[in-house]
């Protein structure tokens, strides 16, 4: 296999010893540039991670390598019964280097496992639900000082909501007129967050730390077992409610289609719905406290919205925050989200 002559002189940063074999780039995020990499080091293959952070929009990319540290560290010395993200270090100690003006870092592989990009059955939602449920309920004894902010105002929903009015009034006539109904949809319904924003503003809900990004695509299943071995991306790992992960992943794993697909048609697994919500609980709900309880069912409403907002002012901006494959990706992206949206109200 022809090696990328740049990607080698990056890996080799890492791992000075290592001669890479085998380079393929993995397409699934949005955000960040992420390949697959194995190498040879003297007679030993191993497989890692490599990814140029997008620093336009992490731009404290070095806050997302400390947290990890951190994190791992913590799960691992309380015996976290699964495998954590060991980021690789270069001679100087930095988990990070710059080449070229551009951030890259590389971790370890999980091996013998694969990702899914929808959930195959209820039973399976349960498994993946629990999972996280015990990787929160180890991370609940972890000091929140040393957490840093990687991407400020990220949960803040009023941000969100003047990010879609500005885009409303910048973007181009095409765009706005491609986009009506799904525009006029979101505004129709815009008092929806209204008491997410209230519970926000007034601190009412337990602030701990949270994964922020735990769609299906950023857990690992065993190859062997088929049954959840790791979470990955933990780029997002920040402060804020947990409810956001719990509505993240109901978003995520109810979906019965991929994220760009407008077809409304069965795109909502009520089965789904519920048996991710037993499995969370089965692990959290432990530890949940009543106002967490108390307004669970809404928070899949709002986290819903919010990313069908998002996709929508993106798109409305000439999609400049997520990654695109065809010119119309994110009104799809966004049509898919209200689909689901108009489906999880009715439950
Ligand atoms: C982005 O690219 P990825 O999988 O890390 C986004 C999430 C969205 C998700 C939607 C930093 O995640 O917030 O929910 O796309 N991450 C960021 O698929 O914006
Ligand atoms: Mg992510």
């Amino acid at each position: 296999m022809e090696i990328n002559p740049t990607l080698n002189k990056i890996i080799s940063h890492f791992l000075p010893r290592a001669e890479a074999v085998v380079i393929f780039p993995i397409t699934d995020g949005l955000i960040n540039s992420t390949y697959s990499v194995e190498v040879v080091i003297e007679t030993q293959r191993k497989k890692y991670i490599l990814q140029k952070i997008n620093t336009l929009v992490f731009q404290n990319s070095k806050a997302i390598q400390s947290n990890i540290v951190l994190v791992s560290r913590f799960l691992k010395s309380n015996n976290y019964p699964h495998p954590v993200l060991e980021l690789c270090e270069t001679s100087e100690g930095e988990n990070e280097i710059n080449f070229e003006g551009d951030s890259w870092r590389m971790m370890a592989q999980i091996e013998n496992s694969y990702t899914i990009n929808v959930i195959q059955n209820p039973e399976q939602a349960f498994a993946v639900g629990a999972f996280f449920g015990q990787f929160y309920t180890f991370l609940n004894g972890i000091e929140l000082n040393p957490i840093q902010e990687v991407l400020p105002h990220f949960l803040d929903t009023k941000n969100r909501i003047d990010a879609f009015q500005l885009a409303l009034q910048s973007a181009n006539s095409d765009r706005l007129i491609k986009a009506q109904e799904q525009i006029e949809w979101m505004v129709k319904h815009q008092d929806l967050p209204q008491k997410w924003m209230q519970l926000q503003q007034q601190k009412e809900l337990p602030i701990r730390l949270i994964h922020a990004d735990p769609k299906i695509s950023n857990v690992l299943f065993d190859s062997a077992t088929n049954q959840p071995k790791a979470i990955i991306d933990w780029d997002t790992l920040m402060l804020g409610t947990i409810l956001y992960d719990y509505g993240d992943m109901i978003r995520s794993y109810t979906n019965t289609k991929s994220e760009d697909d407008p077809d409304p048609e069965g795109v909502f697994n009520a089965d789904v719905y519920h048996e991710l919500t037993n499995g969370f609980l089965s692990e959290a709900g432990s530890f949940l406290t009543d106002i967490e309880l108390q307004y669970l069912s809404y928070a899949p409403q709002v986290i819903v919205y919010i990313q069908a907002l998002r996709f929508l002012t993106d798109y409305l901006n000439g999609d400049i925050y997520y990654q695109c494959n065809y010119p119309e990706q994110n009104l799809n992206r966004a049509k898919n989200q209200i689909n689901l949206l108009q489906q999880i109200l009715k439950i």
